[in-house]
């Protein structure tokens, strides 16, 4: 295995501040332990919290295209840096190394993205009922943006929130997933090479990191100075994010639970779709939030597709995913692994024949959970395919017709994403249209998962609503003001009304 050390050196991380008890930080490739940091806690986030919101004071009125400038930098870094920090993403995470430095092009493309927003924050013009008047639209820094992220894209969600964010003119703090330290605090030192480069005007405190559990996410997100909460991972975590943020009427862009489909329609082409299939289902080691777990396939095609998938599952490399050739590293911990059997047990409970799921031992690794990914063919869409297992297992379905497939894509309490296998336009069409899939995202001949940052990223139902990353995801870290200005020289009241005094 890569040497920890190294890597860190490699990245230019110095752990000394951050040495001490209360974080652990593992890989899940052998189980043994990276590092072990100190808990902060909540004190010190109300400390951070203070420096984050002097921070925005002065960072709102740098102008946007200067902003855009140090993200323009940040992203520098990570291409010199793509290689150290994809092995550090591929060591705490555990997904595959070609994985590990795709989540780091995505930090890139976003970076660029934001750049390039950075001279387009544009507002609207609007025409005013009165004469001698005209209407707009600004829109302003919001002030300082909480981010929770996740373990499975450690540090691809926090830089499609925050190179948004800083363009947007405001100031962030980031608490990652308590099972992914290192990679969050081997951003930060990227970002801190920036904020060097870029010079004075970026203020003490614009970036901020949180490293500690979730009395430390929770004071961060009660904590009424901060504007907005941007939160990834379960619906459980969301619904908590959501309540307490409402009671403060704080603004909240949610990314929580998927559990996404594929139609694959009489018409397929069979090649690709098993290939989006495979990628889709077992990348990840299928702890994408926009894994593929359910699959609904025509009574027509399934003997020549699910025999096919069988064959090809059997015979998955799974190991170590630092290694070349690798396609499936390990889940994150035993806890993964025991909600996967007790998935897979209940699959069996109602009439599931399961095909893979067993547990696969390494030398040496008595404490890393690697698994064969399971293809589960099941009688109907029962109880255990209405909730995420964060675990490569894939439910499969026969269906009759195309209404009937929707149906199913729609009937679960989540609403990610989505995709359909045909070439038969009308099918496609039916599948986009309004009364189609319910899904943020919607693919035609793609798979669901792998989305590009050029669009808005996120979904309906129990999915949280929030949408991240491209097109106009940017109006969410910002506050819009109307503005009406009178160039005339009298005062009509809109609405016609007479007020004479
Ligand atoms: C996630 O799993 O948290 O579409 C996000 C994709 C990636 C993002 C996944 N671009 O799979």
């Amino acid at each position: 295995m890569h040497n920890i050390a190294d890597v860190l050196n490699k990245l230019g991380v110095d752990l000394t501040p951050y040495k001490g008890d209360g974080i652990i930080s593992h890989t899940p490739i052998t189980g043994t332990v990276l590092a072990n940091l100190r808990a902060e806690q909540p004190a010190q986030v109300a400390e951070k919290v203070a420096r984050a919101q002097s921070a925005f004071a002065q960072w709102r009125n740098v102008p946007a295209p200067r902003r855009g400038e140090l993200v323009r930098l940040f992203g520098e870094e990570l291409r010199a840096n793509k290689d150290a920090l994809g092995q550090l993403v591929t060591m705490e995470s555990g997904k595959i190394l070609q994985e590990g430095l795709g989540e780091v092009q995505e930090m890139i493309d976003i970076c660029d993205f934001a750049v390039g927003l950075s001279r387009q924050l544009y507002g609207l013009t609007i025409a005013s009922e009165r004469p001698g008047h005209r209407m707009m639209e600004s829109w302003h820094p919001l002030g300082v943006v909480g981010v929770i992220s996740a373990f499975n894209f450690p540090v691809a969600v926090w830089a499609w929130n925050a190179a948004l964010a800083f363009v947007c003119g405001n100031s962030v703090m980031w608490k990652p997933s308590e099972k992914t330290p290192l990679t969050a605090i081997a951003v930060h030192a990227l970002f801190v090479k920036a904020l060097t480069r870029f010079g004075s005007d970026a203020p003490e405190g614009l970036a901020q990191l949180v490293i500690g559990d979730s009395a430390c996410g929770a004071a961060m997100v009660d904590d009424a100075r901060v504007a907005l909460i941007s939160a990834t991972g379960s619906t459980k975590m969301g619904r908590a994010v959501a309540s307490r943020c409402a009671q403060r009427l704080a603004r909240t862009i949610l990314e929580l639970g998927g559990n996404n489909a594929m139609i694959v329609a009489p018409s397929a082409d069979l090649e690709m779709a098993v290939r989006a299939i495979v990628f889709s289902a077992v990348g990840t080691a299928g702890q994408r939030c926009t894994s593929l777990r359910r699959l609904f396939v025509h009574d027509s095609v399934y003997d020549a597709l699910v025999p096919r998938l069988k064959k090809i599952y059997g015979t998955l490399a799974i190991g170590n995913p630092l290694e070349k050739n690798t396609l499936v590293g390990p889940l994150i911990d035993a806890q993964a692994f025991a909600a996967m059997q007790q998935s897979l047990t209940s699959a069996r409970d109602e009439g599931g024949k399961v095909f893979g799921g067993e547990r696969q031992q390494m030398t040496d690794c008595s404490d890393a959970y690697y698994v064969h990914p399971a293809l589960v063919e099941m009688p109907t869409q029962s109880q255990i395919m209405h909730h995420e297992t964060f675990a490569p297992i894939l439910y499969i379905v026969r269906y009759q017709t195309l209404e009937q497939a929707i149906n199913l894509n729609n009937a679960v309490p989540q609403g990610l994403s989505s995709s359909i296998f045909t070439t038969d336009l009308r099918e496609a069409e039916t599948f986009l249209s309004a009364s189609g899939s319910d899904c943020g995202i919607a693919n035609v001949n793609i798979g669901p998962s792998g989305a590009e940052i050029g669009g808005a990223f996120g979904g309906e139902k129990e999915t949280g609503g929030g949408r991240e990353s491209g097109s106009d995801a940017w109006k969410g870290y910002m506050r819009r003001a109307t503005n009406t200005i009178n160039y005339s020289a009298s005062l009509p009241l809109a609405q016609g009304i007479s007020f004479t005094i």
